[in-house]
């Protein structure tokens, strides 16, 4: 007997019974083999909505900060490394004493023209301009430069916004950015699109450096002691921002080296102002672990490395912690699964993103299957990090081809079990990971 025949024939009758729905599910659930299958969740996962929960973009208010167009695509960090190992005799500082044009052109001239751009931050480019409907057959960097010289701001932010399928994408907003303090201390911003994180890298690890600029902000931080007059102002201080950009969450990348209990003003800050403030605000904190500053000075944003942390910290802290949600990412390959494994066991962890370094087709793979492996649907699977606007166009369809192909085996695994997989279940299940339900 072929069991696709009779659930047709079961789907008619239910049909014709008036439950329609069930009908339609039965018929769905016979015919799910492996190529319909990944159809449908390619299919489904090109629709839902993103929420982008860590990105270094800003709306148009920011004025300057919003980046997009095609020099600062090819002036991207990521691309400034490869030109370098392209160039190897290139002076760094003659580099960096180039106009912006002349930067692009000469990452045009290596990566594009002499090389293949095959490396992900390389062929990115490609994906955005052919996303963009340009011609990029002749390889002329003027033709493309044409397209982004008449067209607006807005009318390119919209479009970028309708190409990548984002409904929001959450900035990173430096409390002690004077640009970002004028338009923060002003207005602010409309545009629902951009939602805010306040970041406090420059509090943990330029603190005393920036006690100035707290002083100057009003907060009276007398010492460099953090005595106990100093521990209130900080987080008055940071109350202030919360109430002034109303973040999603409070965010620190911190390096691998970073030890929770060591006494360092870092983790005392952590410790006695981030986490009582965020407690208190139902803030999450959301840690970015593994990066090496300035390992390169001479690359300057392009000049950071990796290290291996140690997981236990953010173990202590959800241990510690119980009433905060902490979203954490790390940097390093090496940690990701003990990350995974530690975050099963708290459930105030929330893991986001393929980060930075991990953020390539290879890497994203597998830590998006151990993710699902061990942490089923509680996990965000992927954010941008988008710097420039029209990165969100390449980042954003190359990872979620990747997070179908994965999803698509898996859910065709549990069909093979037995398990009904209908497109609405799907959908749900992309919507919580992708579209921000998570966060909420
Ligand atoms: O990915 C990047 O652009 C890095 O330069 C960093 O900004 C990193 O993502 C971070 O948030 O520190
Ligand atoms: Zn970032």
């Amino acid at each position: 007997m072929d069991l696709k025949k009779l659930g047709r024939k079961v789907g008619k009758v239910l049909d014709n019974a008036g439950v329609a729905d069930t009908g339609k599910h039965i018929r769905e659930i016979l015919d799910m083999d492996f190529k319909r299958l990944r159809s449908t969740v390619t299919k489904v996962i090109n629709e839902t909505p993103i929420a982008d929960i860590h990105t270094h973009i800003y709306s148009e208010a920011f004025g300057d900060l919003l980046l997009w167009g095609i020099d600062e695509l090819l002036t991207y960090h990521y691309l400034v490394a490869e030109l370098f190992r392209h160039r190897p005799d290139l002076n760094y500082e003659a580099y960096w004493n180039m106009p912006k044009q002349k930067q692009a052109e000469l990452i045009w001239d290596e990566l594009f023209v002499k090389s293949s751009p095959i490396s992900e931050a390389t062929c990115g480019i490609v994906t955005v301009l052919t996303k963009l409907g340009l011609d990029v057959t002749d390889k002329n960097l003027n033709k493309i430069r044409n397209y982004f010289a008449q067209i607006s701001t807005s009318r390119y932010m919209d479009k970028v916004f309708e190409l990548s399928n984002v409904k929001y994408v959450i900035m990173t907003n430096d409390p002690f950015d004077k640009k970002e303090q004028q338009v923060w201390n002003k207005a602010g911003h409309t545009d629902t699109r951009f939602k805010a994180a306040l970041r406090i890298d420059g509090l943990l690890n330029n603190y005393p450096q920036n006690l100035a600029e707290i002083n100057n902000q009003g907060f009276e931080v007398k010492s460099d002691k953090l005595d106990n007059s100093t521990i209130t102002a900080i987080k008055d201080f940071l109350k202030s921002w919360l109430e002034k950009i109303k973040p999603v969450y409070i965010a620190t990348s911190l390096t691998p080296d970073f030890r929770i209990d060591d006494g360092s003003p870092a983790s005392k800050i952590i410790l006695e102002c981030v986490l009582p403030v965020a407690r208190e605000a139902h803030r999450p904190f959301a840690m970015m672990i593994g990066v090496k500053r300035a390992v390169n000075p001479a690359l300057r944003l392009a000049g950071d490395g990796v290290g291996k942390a140690d997981v236990d910290v953010v173990a202590k802290l959800a241990h510690d912690w119980p009433d905060v949600r902490f979203l954490v990412t790390m940097l390093s390959r090496e940690n990701q699964h003990e990350l995974c494994v530690t975050t099963r066991k708290f459930k105030n962890i929330l893991v986001f993103g393929c980060w930075w370094f991990v953020n390539n087709p290879s890497i994203i793979r597998e830590i998006t299957a151990e993710r699902i492996e061990m942490l089923g649907l509680t996990m965000i699977p992927q954010h941008s990090d988008a710097r420039v606007l029209d990165q969100l166009i390449y980042k954003w369809s190359h990872s979620r081809k990747i997070i179908a192909d994965i999803l698509a085996e898996k859910y065709f695994d549990i069909t093979q079990s037995g398990w009904p997989v209908i497109e609405a279940d799907i959908r749900r299940d992309v919507n919580r990971i992708l579209g921000g339900q998570l966060l909420l």
